[in-house]
């Protein structure tokens, strides 16, 4: 059609061509009337391909944002655009009387997620959950809400002067380039991966001012110090230190330019995450000092020269494997920088002792090639975890308000976000069991508890079905048997176990599960796991391993010994002097195994969230190769369907998502039935959609009763009343809230006049 559109077609064609033009038109002007719609729930009809070419049609005019009823759809522009997160528009969007009005922005949410704080109606905790696949954008659009929350909850004399380092807003900035520095690296899907999830709980007193802050992590892919896949590199601090050090710091770390090693694979890729500028300021602001802070980067460089020490086969058992030509320099030098005397560094690589008999007694027993380099990448993953967590209980302290001086938060998550490569391990597992986890979230409060609700309140409704992702949970964390289950189970046996047996044994216990895959062509043994948001396939060796985690007790003890002012602090000395030779057989403690902590913590969290009011924001990665102005149709379209926004829109656009008892709402708005009813009664009706019956609700004394009825044909506006409450949209209760302010002025002004009168 399109050449005949181009003039070349025959004289027939002169009217197809008109006709032509006027679809092409027709399309243009659907196209340009898309960009225009600025919420999801006004496409019509709601289809995935609707929203599609609405979502396309606006990335492609540089509009980022859409709402989608209750949550907001957030494309990644893969640009940098400044103008959309400026001081300014933050105040704007700050001051609007009904923020809603104005484009969709996540300063939208944010300023309705902190409009709710100090709610009107039932004030309550509230948090703003981020989702999204690695690389859509989630940790960006939490740092702007961030910097947006500094702003518009500083304490109002700090709006002028917001930058002076000392505010407690800045500090909490702050801990961004510090966390980011220590927990993100290059991975395939983004130069700036978060590789642990983050709960941060802005702290805000009465006056809605924020005092404080407290950061809450999740699951550090520790593995990356020492091992870092094809085309990935280590976490940003390690490239930061090597690039940004003075000359004489190089000297002190021992890091001459140019130095090559093994945990420091793509050197010469440059990011603009290598800032390590930003992060030693960012770290004396929260009070790390430059001591402490030589101290950090001294051991970090220590790790980069354990990494470089490699052992040789012994080629007999008696026999503690020698190092390779070269290594005995790197484990000289890791030794010097970690505060350790190098002999006992290096015995404890290679040398095992073990308990074993009846007394007790203690053997020591040279470890194999393998062996060794699990011991050396398990002392620097051990050395990092600890540095990690102890740099948030640091952020911690000095961001964190005192209990009396706050009274609500506002909570940001930004996990890791869903991803599958080539190969993948127990930390992809655990990263999309946790997407699993808010995904379920979602399902579980907005897709089915809303529905539920209005069938309960007696509301009529239409059911919308929606994909449930129970099914691939309890594949992962079900009882009894589930994936998770497997794993604890081979480390509660500790029985020696190839990556065939595993496979075999998942297989067999969970087959017939319907988010069970197989794929058969793989070349080495795995197993597919159906999320929702795609298929990953999983390997299964060295998977129990992982799942263990064990961490042989020298290796601590050796820590302890460190001379070092920093690793004291890691690693305080135990004053039990408990034995620490690795016990034999039943003398080993149960193993607390990663999955069975992080199915901990994520529990935790859950009921963190299941405590506030959540607010959506879908992150969306337009295409796989990070480049602006790319829209590839079928990327989007598959986490579109991942997240099930259709459903959301199609209940979003019939629902109502304020809901209040009818208590709380008579107590806040009976000033309101002193109010002219309107002329024609409000969209509500009379009684809730449930029937005639139910109306006035049985549950309500006869004089609430008479007064929401009064409120209701007060108000031309959609109000559904239930059974116990009274349902609303967000426009709604904007309404309620002017006319209540309405009322109060008209009350005050007549005091006044009684005051003057009087007087
Ligand atoms: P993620 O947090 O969702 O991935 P990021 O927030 O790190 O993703 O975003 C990836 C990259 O996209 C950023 O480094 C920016 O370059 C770019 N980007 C994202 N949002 C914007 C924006 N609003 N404006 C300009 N550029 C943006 V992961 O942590 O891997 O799951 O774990
Ligand atoms: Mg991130």
């Amino acid at each position: 059609m399109l050449q005949q559109a181009d003039g070349h077609g025959s004289g027939s064609d002169a009217h197809g061509g008109e006709a032509l033009r006027e679809d092409l038109q027709e399309f243009l002007g659907g196209e340009a009337l898309l960009q225009q719609l600025d919420d999801l729930t006004k496409v019509n009809p709601v289809t995935l391909e609707t929203v599609l070419r609405c979502l396309q049609a606006r990335y492609m005019a540089d509009t980022f944002y859409t709402n989608a009823g209750c949550t907001l759809v957030a494309l990644n522009p893969f640009k940098p655009v400044p103008q959309l997160y400026s001081p300014e528009l933050m105040r704007e969007y700050h001051a609007a009387s009904q923020p809603q009005t104005l484009k969709p922005h996540i300063f939208t949410v944010g300023e309705q997620t902190y409009r709710n704080v100090r709610s009107l109606i039932e004030p309550v905790n509230q948090s703003i959950v981020v989702s999204g696949e690695s690389g859509a954008g989630k940790t960006w659009t939490s740092r702007c809400l961030m910097k947006f929350y500094a702003m518009v909850a500083a304490s109002p004399t700090s709006w002028e002067s917001h930058k002076v380092a000392e505010r407690i807003e800045q500090r909490i900035l702050n801990s961004n380039p510090i966390m980011e520095a220590f927990g993100n690296a290059c991975t395939l899907r983004n130069n700036n991966s978060s590789r642990f999830g983050k709960f941060i709980q802005l702290q805000l007193n009465g006056a809605q001012q924020m005092t404080g802050a407290a950061v809450q992590t999740y699951l550090l892919e520790k593995t990356r110090v020492a091992c870092q896949a094809p085309s990935e590199r280590n976490f940003h601090i390690f490239y930061q230190i090597y690039k940004g050090a003075r000359a004489d710091e190089r000297v002190q770390w021992r890091l001459p330019e140019g130095a090559a090693f093994s945990w420091l694979p793509h050197p010469e890729r440059t990011l603009e995450e290598d800032c390590f500028e930003v992060t030693r300021e960012a770290m004396l602001h929260l009070g790390i000092d430059a001591p402490t802070q030589n101290n950090i980067f001294q051991a970090l460089a220590g790790l980069l020269h354990l990494g470089n020490t490699r052992f040789a086969d012994s080629g007999n058992e008696a026999q503690p494997c020698p190092l390779v030509d070269g290594a005995q320099c790197s484990v000289g030098t890791s030794a010097l920088l970690l505060g350790l005397p190098e002999y006992h560094l290096l015995e404890t690589l290679r040398i095992r002792t073990i308990r074993a008999g009846r007394d007790q007694q203690v053997f020591r027993k040279p470890c194999s090639q393998a062996e060794c380099d699990t011991r050396r990448d398990c002392l620097a993953k051990l050395v990092y975890a600890r540095l990690f967590d102890w740099l948030v209980s640091v952020i911690n302290s000095s961001i964190c308000a005192t209990p009396d001086s706050w009274t609500t938060f506002i909570g940001l998550l930004d996990v890791y976000g869903f991803e599958s490569f080539p190969n993948n391990s127990l930390e992809q597992l655990c990263i999309n069991y946790a997407n699993e986890k808010l995904q379920q979230h979602f399902v579980a409060h907005y897709l089915r508890a809303q529905q539920e609700e209005y069938a309960v309140e007696g509301l009529t409704w239409s059911f919308v079905s929606y994909q449930d992702n129970q099914p691939c949970l309890d594949l992962i964390e079900g009882s009894p048997v589930s994936i998770c289950s497997l794993l604890n189970e081979e480390c509660r046996l500790n029985r020696p176990s190839s990556a065939a047996q595993l496979q075999t044994r998942i297989e067999s216990a969970l087959t017939g599960r319907p988010r069970l895959g197989r794929d058969r062509l793989s070349p080495e043994p795995s197993f597919i796991v159906l999320h929702y948001a795609g298929p990953v396939r999983y390997c299964t060796a060295g998977l129990v391993e992982k799942n263990k985690d064990p961490v042989p007790p020298e290796l601590t003890r050796l820590l302890q010994q460190s001379q070092d002012p920093l690793l004291k602090v890691l690693f305080p000395a135990d004053p039990e002097e408990k034995s620490q030779e690795e016990p034999s057989g039943q003398n080993r403690a149960p193993v607390l195994t990663v999955v069975s902590k992080f199915k901990a913590s994520l529990e935790q969290l859950l009921q963190v969230l299941h405590g506030t009011t959540p607010h959506y924001i879908r992150c969306i990665k337009p295409n796989s190769q990070a480049q602006a102005q790319i829209f590839h149709r079928e990327e989007v379209l598959s986490q579109l369907e991942a997240c099930g926004l259709v459903e959301t829109i199609h209940i979003s656009a019939a629902g109502f998502p304020i809901r209040v008892s009818h208590r709380n709402f008579l107590e806040r708005y009976k000033l309101l039935r002193r109010l002219r009813p309107a002329t024609t009664p409000g969209p509500h009706g009379p009684c809730p959609a449930g029937g005639q019956s139910e109306w006035p609700p049985r549950a309500e004394p006869a004089m609430l009763r008479g007064l929401l009825q009064d409120i209701l044909h007060a108000l031309p506006a959609p109000l559904h009343c239930g059974r116990t409450k009274v349902f609303m949209t967000d426009s709604t209760l904007e309404l309620l809230e002017r006319r209540r302010a309405q009322v109060l002025e008209q009350c005050a002004r007549h005091i006044q006049r009684g005051w003057r009168r009087y007087w």
